[in-house]
């Protein structure tokens, strides 16, 4: 029979038997795991009843996976599979809001083949003196990704500054598996909880700012109309595994501009001869929004050519 894996604890598996709706707790295969292969929350897999005790069997192809590359290893590991949306949650106030952390996340959605949405969470304590919303979102516009603000704490929070709030997150969840991601503390843990009206472990925001870990493992919460997955917040922001070649391809409203630079290699710096990003209209709005993209990007790019040169001479 088939069934999805909705939670994973090392090589213990809970199961989603699709045609009945019940879960059961299952072992995959031996062999299974050995070949270096991976079952993880999202995959839909071949289940068998074997002596009172449910088993993995075969793990059907993955529509998607979210993955990183370990470089020393030069090992693939996937954390989860199956994703229809990637939920990039932020906080507008503690952990402070950081528009290159946005960006980052960001890189990895398209890296995934994941439509993402973000969601600015912690409304409820929102000062615009702090950062400006309506920027933040706009820089997202000619990616199309949708923006919403919401309060997990506040059910009541209406949005004041961007058109979308938690009434219409709901509905673009409809029927959907989303992957929640985020810095840790950001309120992803909370957010699922408020959508779900479940009770998933969150923990105080330390002083700092920084928010302790209290996701320690990914589960796929089914709410009915929609389901959720939470996930650990992400310390490494590193993006090291990622080809400085195959960066732009993550910047597909850079990507646009970039392929009109009069040169080829254009480095899209301040100097650049014939740079298109140069050849844009200062007065236009649109083009803050492209050149603080841009400015993201050409930060990222300097850290992971950096990282290879110096890979490079180790070895
Ligand atoms: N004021 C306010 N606080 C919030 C909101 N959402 C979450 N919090 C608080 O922020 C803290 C962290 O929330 P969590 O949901 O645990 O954060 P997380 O992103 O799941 O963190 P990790 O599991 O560590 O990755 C908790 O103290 C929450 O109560 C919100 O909308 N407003
Ligand atoms: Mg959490
Ligand atoms: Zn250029």
């Amino acid at each position: 029979m088939k069934a999805q894996v909705v939670r994973s604890h090392q090589r213990e598996f809970h199961v989603k038997i699709l045609e009945s709706g019940e879960i059961v707790a299952a072992k995959a295969l031996g062999n299974l795991l050995k070949k270096g292969e991976t079952v993880v929350v999202g995959d839909f897999v071949t289940l068998k009843e074997v002596g009172g005790h449910f088993e993995i069997h075969g793990v059907d192809k993955r529509e998607n996976e979210i993955f990183r590359i370990i470089v020393r290893e030069q090992k693939k590991k996937v954390t989860a599979a199956n994703c229809d949306a990637l939920v990039i949650v932020s906080s507008v106030s503690k952990p402070a809001f950081k528009r290159g952390i946005l960006d980052r996340f960001l890189v990895r959605a398209y890296q995934w083949g994941v439509q993402p949405v973000i969601v600015f969470n912690k409304m409820d304590e929102y000062d615009e003196n702090v950062m400006d919303i309506e920027f933040e979102a706009s820089r997202f516009k000619f990616l199309e990704i949708d923006c919403f603000e919401i309060s997990a704490i506040d059910k009541n929070y209406k949005p004041k500054y961007l058109k979308k709030g938690r009434k219409e997150l709901e509905q673009l969840l409809g029927g959907n598996t989303a992957l929640f991601l985020g810095q840790s503390g950001v309120g992803k843990s909370k957010a699922i909880n408020s959508l779900a009206g479940v009770d998933l472990k969150t923990k105080t925001v330390g002083k700092g700012g920084k928010g302790a870990h209290s996701t320690t493992w990914s589960e796929i919460i089914d709410v009915g109309p929609f389901s959720l997955i939470d996930s650990p917040g992400i310390r490494s922001f590193s993006l090291e595994d990622i080809d400085a070649d195959e960066l732009l391809s993550c910047f597909p409203d850079i990507v646009d501009i970039a392929v009109t630079c009069q040169f080829k290699n254009c480095k899209h710096g301040e100097k650049s001869k014939g740079c298109a990003f140069k050849e844009l209209d200062p007065k236009d709005p649109d083009t803050k929004v492209i050149l603080s993209r841009l400015e993201s990007y050409l930060k990222i790019h300097e850290e992971i050519s950096e990282k290879a040169h110096w890979e490079k001479n180790l070895s």
